[in-house]
Formats: C-alpha cells, structure tokens, sequence
C-alpha cells in the first residue's frame, strides 16, 4: 500500500500542513522540509530521497537490537493474535506481563523484585516521582516532598518530568511546577574548571548534599539522576561521583532515583548504569531499549524498601495507566531481553565501544576543533571546541554543533547535537567494519566542520 502511495503523495507537504512535531520549531521545519524515514535494516535507516544512513544513534537512544528483526515482530504479532490488549486494573494481569515483570526481576540489581509498567520513559519518571511522593505520605512524612535533579537533566516531558530535568527551554514553557530544585551536574570538560576530575566528582556531589541542607532534609523526598546524562551531552560522571552521591542519599534518608531511560538494557556494557557505576537506587526508570523502541514500553523498578511500603501499608494507589502492562509490549520485551542475552550484546558492547572511541581518535582526535572523545560502552559524545588546550566552547553555543551534524547526516551518519557536543548511541548489534565505518564518516564530516569554522579555532 505504502509503495503506490508514495506516487500519489507530496510527504514533506502533508507533514508540514497536519503534522505537529515533538521539540520542533515548525517554522524552521517547514522551510528546511521533514526527512521523511521509510525504512530500515540492521544499523541502517532508509529515506524517501533514497539516502541510506547510518543510525548513530540507535533511533532516539532505543533501538538496541537494530532494525528489522522478525523475531520481535512475530513476537508481537502472535500475542496479538492470541490476546491484542487486556489492562492491569481489575484484578487481571496477561501471560506477558507475569513473564516480563518476573524476568526483568532477575536481570535488575539485588533488591528489587518489583515492576510497573508504563508506555514511555516520561510516564516512567512521573511514576516514580509520585510513588515517592506517596512513599513519604504512608510512612508519616508527608513534608518531604522536593525533589533534586540537575542542570542539564533529561526525565521526559510530562510536567513533573520536565520539572525535574534541567533543561531551562523546557522550565520556560510551563515546565516548573514548585518543589523541584537543580544542582551543577557532574560534568567535568564543561564546568570542571581547574580541578582534577576526581576532585569535581566530589564537588558536584556535594553540591547535592549543600542543597539538601540548604532546604532541609525533612522537605526533600528524593534525588533523581541518570547514571549518565544523555540528551544533556553524554555527560560521564568522574568515578568519585556516585559513591558520594549514594553516601548522602543513605545519610539524610533522601530516596535515590536512577532514570535508566538511556542507560538500561546493555548501553554501558552493563544490563544497567546502576551496574556500571555501583549505584544503590531506590527507584529506577527505564523504557527504550526495553523494547529496542518496536513498541511503547517502560518499566519502573520499586527496591524492597519502597515496594514493601506500598504494598503493606498504602492501601490502593490511585495511579495506572490504560496500557499499563501492555500484553504486545510485554511480548516484544522478552524477545528483545531474549536476543539482548543470546547475542550477548550487553558483554560486548564495552569492547565495540572501546573499538569505536579508538577508531574516533586516530580519525579525528588531532583536529583542533576536537576537544574531547568520551564514552562509556556504546553510548559517548565528541566535544567540538575552538580551543583544545582550554577546552574553550565557541561563540553563540550550539551553531557549530548544528553545522557538524549536517555534515554528518549529508555523509551517512546520523548523529545528534546537544549545544556543541555531538553524542552517539549506535544499535547494539553495530559490527566492527560498522564501526570503522562510523569513524570514517565522522572523519569526513568533522573535517568539513573545521573547515567552516577554521578562523575561530586555535591552532
Ligand atoms: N528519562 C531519560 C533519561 C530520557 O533520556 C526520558 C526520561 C523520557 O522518555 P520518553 O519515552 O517519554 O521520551 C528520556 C527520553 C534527545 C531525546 O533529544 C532524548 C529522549 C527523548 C527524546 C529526545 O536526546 N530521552
């Protein structure tokens, strides 16, 4: 059907005239026209102009499992055949979801035996927030309600998770309900100054145990972060920070949240960033890469302290969504967490990474624009600078970012910019020759970059 639409149909124009975008302006879409995405097979997505590009970031950050695998459609196609859709609600629970909650049980860290099911990260993070929330309220303590997120934070874009991200644009737009408070975040190349990353890990993190004080730690219900800041940059915590962070969530008894929305299901070479960096959470919010984004679906896990407490003493909780545990989704996940273990793509992830970070440095690690190449399993980001030795970012934040991913998507590879850092995030499955690929398109790309801004950068 879709092949004899597309004679019949000016895609970029109907888009234009009916399709409201996320994090779009639409103006400036409309001028530039939409790249309209009609197919796609391992590491590779397909436009309607006939371009094929690499998709260096694994769609949004989810897509673990790469494109086009009949396993996980089969999987959602004979659910849906033998029961499309039944909720959570009454008393009822479906096959999937019993098997889905059990499994993601055996694969998250000690102490959590408990999942809720939500459809996207966003609706995850709203969760978490609330069950904290309704946490305090049954244990007596219904003043600790601030929550403490972090400059540069991403926990989706229902209002309580814009509340709690950092992202000042999204504060402007109604995104800044009371009780949510900001701190630096661990983010050495841009705000570490002088000090050894080390040192700036400690300092970051206290800066979190300054603003517990600051509010008073009978108001403050919890701390939320991702392991590794995704859509702010990549940013890559020194290995001073996390330890220091559980210490104070332990000590002024704050609940430690972990948005594992980009970092869960194998990114960092570990199942979870929780694992990576010997997080001990509370709560941990994931999505993405539950599903390699085939369907909706997001898992939020509940620790034995808190289950115990919403089980036993809360009495019914008033929060759930229509497809809360969706059978389809659910089938989809245990396939996908079924390929993720037999394929062993969490395992080697650190290796690929570690190969793709070193492919990136001899293609580019000299150019002058090149600040820095950072990375954690396959999930990292390139620090475009107009001084190296200064780590200086350039003038008017985020133009220079724009230019190199144009030239990266207009080379084949699909990267994404945050300001003036380009990150990546490439399907699990990425083969080595992928990844020499990868670094050899960057290569070009990065070089036209330099060319265009050759008078602002030192030499
Ligand atoms: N938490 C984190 C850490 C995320 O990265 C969400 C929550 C929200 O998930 P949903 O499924 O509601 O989108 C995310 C999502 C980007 C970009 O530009 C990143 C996300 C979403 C859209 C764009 O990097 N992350």
């Amino acid at each position: 059907m879709l092949d004899d639409l597309n004679h019949a149909i000016d895609w970029q124009a109907e888009d234009a005239a009916h399709h409201f975008h996320p994090f779009t302006d639409h103006k400036e879409l409309h001028q530039q026209g939409v790249r309209v995405i009609t197919s796609a097979e391992g590491v590779y997505i397909h436009d309607s102009q006939g371009n094929r590009i690499m998709d260096g970031m694994a769609g949004l950050w989810c897509v673990a499992a790469g494109y086009g695998r009949a396993e996980l459609v089969e999987a959602a196609a004979s659910q849906m055949r033998r029961l499309p859709y039944y909720n959570a609600f009454f008393k009822t629970t479906t096959e999937p979801t019993v098997l889905l909650a059990k499994k993601l049980a055996s694969i998250a860290p000690a102490g959590f035996e408990h999942v809720f099911f939500a459809c996207s990260g966003s609706e995850a993070v709203d969760s978490a927030l609330r069950t904290a929330r309704v946490y305090w309220q049954t244990l007596g303590k219904p003043e600790k309600k601030i929550f403490i997120g972090r400059e540069y934070g991403y926990h989706g874009s229902t209002t309580l998770g814009a509340s709690a991200g950092g992202m000042k644009d999204m504060h402007r737009q109604a995104g800044d309900l009371p009780n949510f408070a900001h701190v630096l975040p661990p983010y050495w190349y841009g705000k570490g100054g002088q000090m050894s990353p080390e040192e700036f890990g400690l300092y970051a993190a206290r800066e979190v145990e300054k603003k517990i004080l600051e509010l008073g730690p009978e108001h403050v219900a919890g701390f939320i972060g991702e392991p590794i800041q995704g859509a702010g940059g990549v940013i890559i915590p020194p290995e001073t920070y996390w330890p220091e962070i559980n210490r104070i969530c332990r000590q002024y008894d704050i609940l430690l949240i972990a948005d594992e929305v980009i970092c869960g299901y194998g990114r960092t070479g570990r199942m979870f960033g929780t694992d990576y960096f010997g997080i001990k959470p509370d709560m941990m919010t994931t999505a993405k890469g539950l599903t390699s984004g085939y369907v909706p679906l997001s898992a939020l896990f509940l620790n034995n302290r808190v289950a115990d407490v919403l089980i036993n003493e809360a009495g019914e909780y008033f929060h759930g969504f229509t497809y809360s545990g969706h059978p389809v989704s659910c089938a989809v996940a245990l396939k996908n967490i079924e390929i993720l273990e037999t394929e062993r793509l969490v395992e080697t992830a650190t290796a690929k990474g570690a190969l793709l970070r070193e492919k990136l440095n001899e293609a580019i690690g000299d150019l002058p624009i090149v600040g820095e190449i950072r990375g954690v399993g396959l999930i990292g980001a390139i620090e475009l600078t107009a001084d190296k030795r200064t780590r200086k970012f350039f003038a008017k934040n985020g133009r220079v970012g724009a230019l190199c991913r144009d030239h990266c998507i207009a080379n084949g590879l699909m990267m994404r910019a945050t300001r003036d850092t380009m990150l990546f995030s490439p399907p699990l499955i990425i083969s080595e020759e992928e990844v020499a690929r990868f670094a050899a398109m960057a290569k070009t790309a990065f070089e036209q970059t330099l060319r265009d801004v050759r008078d602002e950068v030192a030499e």
